[in-house]
C-alpha cells in the first residue's frame, strides 16, 4: 500500500494535479468574472513554495503563501502579506504594469478574495482559466486544486462541494514564467515571455450532468450537393440516457439526439443553408438541449480540403493572403487579450485587404478567434513547438501534445480556423521528424475536417530554394519560411530564384519579412530603413508572382513591430523586432502598401 501511495505521489509530482477536463465554449456558460484587480507576492527565491530545506511546502504550512497571511495574534510571525499597495490587473502581463517587471521571470503569487452566494445544490462550480504563462499552481481556501503548465491554452478544475463559502475565499496562484530546456516553448524564442495570469479567470456553474465539449461541423462530402450534411458529436460530463435537441432556429432545423452514455454522434440532412466564407462570415446560432444543460454556440458551416496541389475552401480553391500576428498590442508592448484587442488587429488585417491571418506562434485568445469567426478571416493556429526543443524527450512530446489537444478541444467548433499548426523551424534530425509526424497525426485524429502543416525552413544555394524537409511527406500543405535578400543576400536576388519543390502539394510561404524602424529613411540599399523593407517586398511579391502552380498563399512576417529581448541593435531595435507592415504607433510603412496592392491584384483574379 505505502508502495502505491509513494508512486501516486511521485505521478502527481511528475504530471502536475490532475485536470478536469476541458470545459468548451465557456464566454456563453453562465459564469462568474474572477478578473480586475489581484493581489500579489514577488517571489524570486520561491519562498512561499520551498522551505529552507527546498522542500515543497505542506498544505498547512502556514509559511506557504498559499496560506493566510494573516497573524493569528501578537505574537504571532508572519513573512509574507498581500496588500492593495501590489495589486495587478487580470488578465494581464505583469511585465507592463509596473516597471520592476519588464524583464521578470520568475514566480509571482497573486491573490484574489470574493464572496460566493450559494448556488442550487445540484450545481456543480469550475474554475477556468484563460491561459497563465507559463505554469499555475492554484490554490482555493488554502487547499490546492492542481497545477498546469502551458502559457497559452486553457485550463480548469472542479471546486470540491463545500470549499466555496459565502464569505472571505481567497483564491491563490502561483504563476512562474522561468523558461526550461525541457518546455515548450523552451529556452529560446524571439518573442517577449511576458508572465502572468494573461486572459479571463472564471467560474463556471453546471448542472450536474452537463455538456461538456461538442462538435458541429458540415460534412465534407455534401459540400457541393444541393441537400447539405451537417455532422459531430456531443461529449457529456457523465453517462445519461435522454434524448437531447439540436436546434439552428434560422434554419427552423430541430432534430432529437439519443444519447445513452456519456456522448453521441449524429449526421443529419439540413435545409439550404448558406456556407461560412471570408466573403460571407456567416454564422448560425446553434443550440443543444439536454434535460439539464443548455449550449448556445454561434457556428460558421464551411469545408477545407486539399486536392493534388490546391487548398479548396468551400469546394473552389482558394489563395490565402494572409499575414502573422503575435498577440501583442504594440504600444505600448503588452500581451491581447480582450475583445477589444482583438478587434484592433484584425481592423488592420483588414486594411491590408488580407483574408487569413497565421496566429504565430502559440494559440492566441479565444476572443480573438471569435472575432476572426464573426469577420470572416481564415486562421492559422500553432502549438509553440519553437526551433530547437528536446525532441528525444517523450516527456516534451506529452507536453506538446497536451497542448494540441488544449487548442484544438477550445477552438474546434470555429469556422475560421482551417489549419492546426504544430510548430515552427525546427531542425532536420530523424528525433525531430519523429516527434513532429508523431504530433500531425494527433491533430489529424483529433480533427480531421481541417488541415495540418507546420512552418518549415528552405536552404538556399546558388540561387536555388529548395524545398525538401522530410516532414513535408506527413503534412496536408507545405509551408516554409524564406528570407531571401535579408537573412542572405539582396532583396533582388529574389530575381534569379529557381524554387525547388519535391513534394506534390499545395506550397504556403507561412514568412517572409525584413525590418525598418518605422520612420527611418534612406535609400532603397540601406538597412533599418522603410526604403530598404519596401523593395524587398516589391522583389518577394514579383517572385511570388513567378511561383509555380500549387502557390497557394503567404502570410509575410509580420503586421506589427513586437518585442524581443533578442533583439540588441541600439539605434534599430532596442528589444524590438521591426519587421512589422505597422510601426510601434501603428503607422503604416511603406511596404504595407506593397503588400496591400499584391492582395488586391489577387483579390480580383481569386475573389
Ligand atoms: C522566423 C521566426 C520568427 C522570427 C522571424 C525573424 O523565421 O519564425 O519567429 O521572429 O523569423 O524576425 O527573424
Amino acid at each position: 500500500m505505502k508502495k502505491i501511495i509513494v508512486l501516486f505521489s511521485l505521478l502527481l509530482h511528475v504530471c502536475g494535479y490532475a485536470q478536469t477536463p476541458l470545459i468548451t465554449n465557456v464566454p456563453n456558460r453562465t459564469t462568474i468574472s474572477l478578473n480586475g484587480k489581484w493581489q500579489y507576492i514577488v517571489d524570486p527565491y520561491e519562498t512561499g513554495f520551498y522551505n529552507y530545506r527546498w522542500k515543497e511546502r505542506n498544505e498547512n504550512d502556514r509559511e506557504a503563501y498559499w496560506n493566510s497571511e494573516v497573524p493569528e495574534n501578537k505574537t504571532d510571525r508572519k513573512e509574507h502579506g498581500y496588500t492593495n499597495k501590489n495589486v495587478l490587473n487580470v488578465p494581464g502581463d505583469w511585465n507592463l504594469q509596473d516597471p520592476k517587471f519588464l524583464y521578470y521571470e520568475g514566480t509571482v503569487w497573486y491573490k484574489k478574495s470574493f464572496d460566493f452566494k450559494n448556488v442550487a445544490a445540484d450545481k456543480k462550480v469550475f474554475l477556468h482559466f484563460g491561459a497563465v504563462n507559463y505554469k499555475a499552481d492554484v490554490y482555493l481556501n488554502g487547499k490546492k486544486l492542481g497545477a498546469h503548465k502551458g502559457g497559452f491554452t486553457p485550463f480548469n478544475f472542479e471546486v470540491p462541494p463545500n470549499l466555496l463559502k459565502e464569505k472571505g475565499n481567497f483564491l491563490i496562484v502561483k504563476v512562474d514564467n522561468k523558461r526550461y530546456a525541457d518546455e515548450i516553448p523552451t529556452l529560446n524564442t524571439d518573442w517577449w515571455n511576458y508572465g502572468g495570469i494573461t486572459r479571463d479567470v472564471q467560474l463556471v456553474l453546471l448542472p450536474s450532468a452537463f455538456m461538456r465539449d461538442y462538435s458541429v461541423q458540415l460534412s465534407k462530402s455534401s459540400v457541393l450537393a444541393k441537400e447539405k450534411k451537417i455532422e459531430g458529436w456531443v461529449k457529456f460530463s457523465n453517462g445519461v440516457n435522454e434524448n437531447l435537441l439540436l436546434e439552428i432556429p434560422e434554419l427552423k432545423f430541430k432534430k432529437e439526439i439519443m444519447v445513452n452514455g456519456d456522448s453521441a454522434a449524429f449526421s443529419f440532412t439540413v435545409p439550404a443553408l448558406a456556407l461560412w466564407s471570408p466573403k460571407l462570415p456567416k454564422l448560425y446560432q446553434v443550440i443543444l438541449t439536454s434535460k439539464n444543460d443548455k449550449i448556445k454556440d454561434k457556428i460558421g458551416f464551411r469545408t477545407i480540403e486539399v486536392q493534388g496541389d490546391k487548398i479548396l475552401l468551400n469546394g473552389s480553391p482558394v489563395f490565402f493572403r494572409g499575414i502573422c500576428i503575435h498577440e501583442e498590442i504594440p504600444n505600448p508592448g503588452r500581451r491581447a487579450s480582450s475583445n477589444a484587442d482583438a478587434l484592433q488587429l484584425l481592423k488592420q488585417v483588414k486594411e491590408l485587404n488580407a483574408n487569413m491571418v497565421r496566429l504565430a506562434h502559440y494559440p492566441h485568445n479565444e476572443n480573438m478567434i471569435r472575432m476572426a469567426d464573426s469577420l470572416g478571416i481564415l486562421v492559422w493556429s500553432e502549438i509553440p513547438v519553437y526551433w530547437t526543443i528536446d525532441f528525444d524527450n517523450a516527456e516534451v512530446l506529452r507536453k506538446a501534445k497536451q497542448q494540441l489537444n488544449e487548442m484544438i478541444t477550445r477552438d474546434r467548433n470555429r469556422a475560421s480556423i482551417i489549419v492546426w499548426s504544430v510548430g515552427n523551424e525546427t531542425p532536420l534530425t530523424d528525433a525531430r521528424t519523429k516527434f513532429m509526424s508523431e504530433l500531425v497525426q494527433t491533430a489529424k485524429q483529433m480533427d480531421g475536417s481541417r488541415l495540418v502543416s507546420a512552418a518549415l525552413e528552405t536552404h538556399t544555394e546558388n540561387g536555388v530554394i529548395t524545398v525538401d524537409d522530410p516532414l513535408g511527406q506527413y503534412t496536408d500543405i507545405v509551408s516554409v519560411n524564406e528570407y531571401l535578400g535579408w537573412y542572405g543576400g539582396l532583396p533582388n536576388d529574389c530575381r534569379n530564384a529557381q524554387w525547388k519543390i519535391k513534394y506534390d502539394k499545395p506550397l504556403f510561404i507561412s514568412e517572409t519579412g525584413a525590418e525598418a524602424l518605422g520612420g527611418f529613411h534612406g535609400d532603397s540599399l540601406t538597412r533599418w530603413s522603410e526604403e530598404y523593407q519596401q523593395w524587398f517586398y516589391r522583389e518577394q511579391v514579383e517572385m511570388m508572382k513567378r511561383m509555380p502552380s500549387g502557390f497557394s498563399g503567404l502570410s509575410p512576417w509580420i503586421l506589427n513591430d513586437f518585442r524581443s529581448p533578442r533583439r540588441n541593435n541600439p539605434l534599430y531595435q532596442q528589444g524590438w523586432n521591426n519587421k512589422g507592415l505597422f510601426d510601434h504607433n501603428g503607422k503604416k510603412k511603406k511596404a504595407f502598401y506593397v503588400l496591400k496592392a499584391y492582395y488586391d491584384e489577387m483579390e480580383k483574379k481569386m475573389p
